[in-house]
């Protein structure tokens, strides 16, 4: 039989104390690992993730100075990038974010404001998450347009890195693109593929995910540009994907999902999609493909799966 999996938009209350890792203990070489005021201060933002439930209203954070401080160093660098390395999508929504999310250098936006407007875009909405989930509760969440997000930033002492997703990743990298039609669809794709599929499709999909969503590329008239979010929010490997150095490979999903990746460093290869649209047609074909005794449809009115 086939693995459990959300049927109604509430059941995605049910993930939220299933975190992997990092919600509230930190890995030994997590730069605010040894920083007690850190760890606190984590636990007190993930602890409104940990009781968060559907249709509530995303409490809003009152951050420090310190906490605005990383987010000034991180938007400014980032912005001046997005022109000439970020895709049309992501430089179509940002103006809109600044002027209705609070998106700018001198605070960092409310996750309850920023969801709001991702709703009326395109249906997409977030939800607070203590850190990293599993590939399959993650998934899942796509298929009913919500996105976990962190609502806690990196440590100061080390503005331009990493090793987790936090706020600047989500904000700058992932939030963008989720206002955009054709992407949502795409996302949403995936997530409907991933609703009780065998654990050996999560991986391939899993792997699809990476490699669009994370770390994607397209085309965009004769350049390459990111649309990827570990991309976006990155100034190094920003530049470093539209270099020459890394190799790029036409976007085909089912080879795509046996591609091995690092997770601690650079991509050496990246996927190029021709256009969200074409994507998600791609991903719908590979879908076909699996071996799920069943398919799904998400109906909107109702807030869930329907099972065909
Ligand atoms: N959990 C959270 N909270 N954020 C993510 O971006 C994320 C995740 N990514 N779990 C998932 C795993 C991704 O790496 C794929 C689907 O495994
Ligand atoms: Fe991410």
């Amino acid at each position: 039989s086939s693995p459990w999996f959300p049927r109604k938009l509430v059941d995605l209350d049910t993930f939220a104390d299933k975190v992997l890792e990092m919600g509230e203990e930190l890995d030994a070489d997590h730069p605010g690992a040894k920083d007690a005021v850190y760890r606190r201060r984590r636990a007190e933002i993930t602890q409104i993730a940990k009781t968060y439930k559907t249709g509530q209203p995303i409490p809003h954070i009152q951050y420090t100075q310190t906490e605005i401080d990383t987010w000034t160093t991180v938007f400014n660098k980032l912005t001046t990038m997005f022109p000439s390395y970020a895709c049309r999508e992501h430089q179509y929504v940002f103006p809109l974010l600044i002027q209705n999310c609070g998106y700018g250098p001198s605070a960092i936006p409310q996750l309850d404001g920023v969801s709001k407007f991702l709703k009326d875009c395109t249906g997409f909405t977030l939800r607070p998450v203590m850190g990293l989930l599993t590939s399959r509760d993650f998934l899942n969440g796509l298929a009913f347009r919500v996105f976990h997000s962190t609502q806690y930033i990196r440590h100061h002492s080390k503005p331009l890195y990493t090793p987790e997703p936090d706020v600047c990743h989500e904000l700058l990298g992932h939030v963008p693109l989720f206002a955009d039609p054709a992407f949502a669809d795409f996302s949403q794709e995936i997530g409907l593929a991933s609703l009780g599929a065998s654990d050996a499709d999560i991986e391939r999909l899993a792997t699809i995910y990476w490699f669009t969503v994370e770390f994607g590329l397209c085309r965009q008239g004769d350049q390459l540009r990111a649309y990827g979010a570990g991309l976006l929010s990155s100034f190094g490997e920003l530049e470093y994907c539209l270099s020459d150095t890394p190799e790029v490979r036409p976007f085909e999903p089912a080879k795509v999902a046996l591609q091995k990746y690092p997770i601690t460093h650079y991509q050496p290869v990246y996927f190029v999609a021709e256009s969200f649209k074409d994507a998600q047609m791609r991903v719908r074909e590979f879908v076909n493909s699996m071996d799920r005794p069943f398919s799904v449809r998400y109906n909107a009115y109702t807030e869930s799966i329907e099972i065909l």
